[in-house]
């Protein structure tokens, strides 16, 4: 007979002795605005609006026009947070939600967060709020989008308007979610919105997102004193195909520019010295002054991590990705590699002089299958399963990490995949916009609740592991 108990291997095993178990350490699920809540006509165009207009952008040639109908559905869908039994619920500012095309407040888009706000607080859900991901008004784009300083300030002032609004509703800000992305993927490469691609564009986009980002903290400082603000970053260890001296060269330049440029000028006041190394015309410009403003204190700093890169050398660049044929991987195509968020964590730990650490994004897409009303997502519950290990393991050595956030809670648009990607705990049907809560959701539920009783393993349940189930 089947019945919604959880079956024994559908469990998440975390050792007894584990900081993950203390009631301290913050256990959260995460989403992002423009991939959950639809309502575009009630907001301003962003750029991800014209992006997907593009012809071939967009995977399944979709858009964020519904999503997963959140503007309309966010009361059940709050209601599922807290079923979950999770600390605290990370979501995201539309900035073209709450401001008007001349950069005033939007009170109809204002009063959508602030009713969310207002019932996380009654459920005692901990409020991480991201203040951008990714979603800049169109308007502002046709200025030059991140290519010109003026958005930053235009973002400390849209900053401004959500931080006065929310007033002491919101435990957590992030500037920022993921500069890399905006800048790397939007601006040089053109995968993601704006869609522009220039090797000279780039550094220069990261430039002002950082400093948008300093900013910013000014304006959390004076309107939000007791909130942790920070920033969230993603992170890939890269690693060197060969032993090579010139595989081993690659990488090193690779980890420079795609994990160190990020994080250096925030927590050092310095980019790497490859900035000596650009070509004229790749250089940011950097004003007197900006790199202390981006290098202000944080509270946090909010790690995302899904998967490591490997490189080898490559007579144009210097480095080139490079893929093994035998590594088991997500359906994104990204390559399982756990031990990677451990080694990761050591050595940000080793490098920089960390603020305490927060797993901000974490978790995979996986070729679900809906069959009876169930998905069964064991393989999505063992990348869970050996990536919590994984920050267990940081913990133990030495980082101070104090939470971990599922992505995602629910299936949603995943940027260029569009919804052919599912990162969610819980199945989204996209036609009935039915929520169906996955295996791996269940897993999370039950060792979430457990833990709030103060019970480190449920003794009645003798659990075959996901990870044993795996290996
Ligand atoms: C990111 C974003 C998320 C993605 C997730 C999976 O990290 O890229 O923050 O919006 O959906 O990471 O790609």
């Amino acid at each position: 007979m089947q019945t919604e108990r959880l079956q024994p291997y559908a469990c998440l095993r975390i050792p007894a002795d584990s900081q993950l178990h203390s009631q301290d350490f913050t256990f959260g699920v995460a989403t992002a605005a423009f991939q959950i809540e639809g309502a575009a006509s009630e907001r301003l165009e962003s750029i991800w609006d014209k992006f997907c207009e593009q012809p071939n952008a967009i995977r399944d040639g979709s858009n964020g026009l519904v999503a997963c109908d959140h503007f309309h559905l966010w009361e059940q869908d709050i209601a599922l947070i807290s079923e979950m039994g999770v600390d605290a619920y990370r979501f995201s500012v539309s900035w073209p939600r709450v401001v008007t095309l001349n950069g005033q407040p939007n009170q109809h888009g204002i009063d959508f967060y602030l009713t969310i706000l207002r019932r996380l607080k009654s459920l005692n859900i901990k409020a991480y709020v991201t203040l951008y991901h990714w979603d800049l008004p169109q308007y502002l784009q046709d200025q030059g989008g991140w290519l010109n300083r003026q958005t930053a300030f235009d973002f400390a002032h849209y900053a401004d308007i959500v931080s006065q609004a929310f007033g002491d509703l919101v435990y957590s800000y992030a500037t920022l979610n993921e500069p890399f992305c905006s800048a790397y993927l939007g601006y040089e490469i053109g995968v993601h919105a704006p869609g522009l691609a220039s090797p000279d564009y780039g550094k220069k986009a990261v430039h002002h997102l950082l400093l948008a980002h300093g900013l910013a903290m000014q304006v959390l400082r004076r309107n939000s004193p007791s909130s942790q603000s920070g920033i969230v970053l993603n992170f890939s260890p890269c690693h060197s195909l060969t032993d090579s001296e010139a595989d081993r060269k690659a990488a090193a330049l690779a980890d420079q520019h795609f994990n160190h440029w990020y994080i250096k000028p925030i927590l050092d006041g310095s980019y790497p010295t490859l900035l000596d190394d650009l070509p004229a015309s790749q250089k940011p410009d950097i004003q007197a002054g900006d790199l202390a403003i981006i290098a202000a204190p944080i509270d946090y700093i909010g790690v995302n991590y899904y998967t490591r890169e490997i490189y080898q050398t490559d007579t144009q660049r210097g480095f080139a990705k490079a893929m093994e044929k035998s590594f088991s991987l997500t359906d994104m195509g990204w390559e399982i590699y756990p031990q990677g968020l451990t080694e990761l964590l050591l050595d940000l730990h080793h490098c920089y002089r960390l603020p305490p650490v927060i797993i901000t994004e974490n978790g995979a897409a996986m070729p679900d299958k809906i069959e009876n009303g169930r998905v069964e997502d064991h393989d999505r519950l063992a990348y869970y399963q050996s990536h919590l290990l994984a920050v267990d393991q940081a913990i133990r050595e030495g980082v101070d990490i104090r939470g971990y956030f599922a992505w995602s809670l629910l299936d949603n648009f995943e940027w260029a995949e569009g919804y052919a990607k599912r990162f969610g705990l819980v199945y989204v049907d996209y036609v009935t916009q039915k929520r169906t809560i996955k295996t791996s959701g269940l897993a999370y539920q039950a060792f979430l609740l457990e833990r709030k009783q103060g019970h480190n393993n449920p003794p009645d349940t003798v659990a075959l592991s996901a990870s044993s189930r795996q290996g």
